[in-house]
């Protein structure tokens, strides 16, 4: 059975460090990532470093505002403007970000959207949909290495949470990596689930002192829905979302899922290494797992390549 809410929020409620956390919240302007953003400021009281990463700055500077008055002097809660779809943009936002911080002890990474429209490619080359899923997460993950490594060698939190489907995904097909000539929603939302899968373990194996986890938000009602481009999506969004809906009751709040999340990467996640957690935090192990080491191997080369990323 799920832990109540009101459990998590008191066991959320004993977080407090003795060093003043930076988090960076990759998609944070709406959804869960905004959710797990209001959590992660609420239990800190404000006393952190907050980085919001987003296109929407008039939806940021609301959740800035929102967020408890900090009592230490060094406390910062700031945004940066960033379309994540483009591996360029990827690269000049992880450069900004270590100019303002030099180091990251939760950098959170939830960009996405909803489309009912096939293969949409960027002038990049790379889909749209899988740029905001998988490509944007990895590049942004590797250029913040330093500033991951640099926090855990201060003996201080290190960790990495990617929110999309742990326990969701499907078989990687090897042979159309990047999904350029195979491309059907329901194959790219099973195989990009499983390239975070693989993407973790990667990156945990490259970095045994940090940790990695790939998170399942659970169903949770918030405006990924009715900021579609797609129609179809905005209709359905609003049928399945009004208060009148018998399915609104089944979905989370996006506050609660924030609330969950944050448990599951402050609580749940004890070490290094790479995990999996579910809709309420909880350690879903290697539940409806597809990677295998081949695929994580032959995944990693194709996407140092199709991020244009130099790695040694
Ligand atoms: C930006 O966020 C605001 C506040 O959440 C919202 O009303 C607005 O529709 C958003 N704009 C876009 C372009 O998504
Ligand atoms: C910092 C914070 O939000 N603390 C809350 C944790 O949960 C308990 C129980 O719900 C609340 O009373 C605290 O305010």
């Amino acid at each position: 059975m799920a832990p109540s809410i009101s459990a998590i929020r008191t066991l959320n409620a004993s977080f407090s460090p003795l060093y003043l956390p930076c988090a960076v919240f990759i998609g944070g302007t709406s959804g869960v990532g905004q959710g797990i953003a209001e959590a992660f400021a609420r239990h800190t009281k404000g006393n952190a470093h907050i980085i919001i990463i987003g296109r929407n700055s008039s939806a940021a500077e609301s959740i800035i505002a929102s967020f408890p008055q900090p009592t230490s002097p060094s406390a910062k809660h700031e945004f940066v403007s960033c379309d994540v779809s483009l591996m360029k943009n990827v690269q000049q936002t992880t450069q900004e970000l270590l100019s303002r911080t030099s180091k990251i002890n939760f950098l959170v990474l939830s960009p996405g959207m909803l489309s009912l429209n096939g293969r949409d490619e960027t002038e990049e080359g790379i889909d749209k949909k899988m740029a905001l899923h998988y490509y944007a997460r990895w590049k942004f993950i590797h250029g913040l290495i330093p500033a991951l490594v640099k926090a855990k060698e201060a003996g201080e939190d290190a960790k990495v949470v990617s929110v999309l489907a742990a326990g969701k995904g499907g078989k990687v097909d090897l042979d159309d990596l990047g999904l350029k000539k195979t491309f059907s929603l329901s194959a790219a939302a099973l195989q990009v689930t499983t390239y975070n899968d693989l993407m973790m373990e990667e990156y945990a194996s490259r970095y045994p002192s940090l940790s990695f986890i790939h998170a399942y938000p659970g169903w949770v009602r918030t405006n990924i829905g009715s900021a579609s481009p797609s129609p179809i999506i905005r209709v359905a969004t609003k049928l399945a979302t009004s208060r009148l809906s018998p399915l609104s009751y089944l979905a989370t709040t996006q506050d609660d899922a924030g609330e969950y999340l944050l448990n599951g990467l402050l609580n749940t996640v004890s070490g290094p290494g790479a995990w999996r957690i579910g809709e309420h935090g909880d350690d879903i192990v290697k539940t409806r797992y597809f990677g295998d080491e081949e695929s994580r191997k032959k995944l990693w080369e194709h996407t140092v390549q199709a991020t244009g990323s130099n790695v040694e």
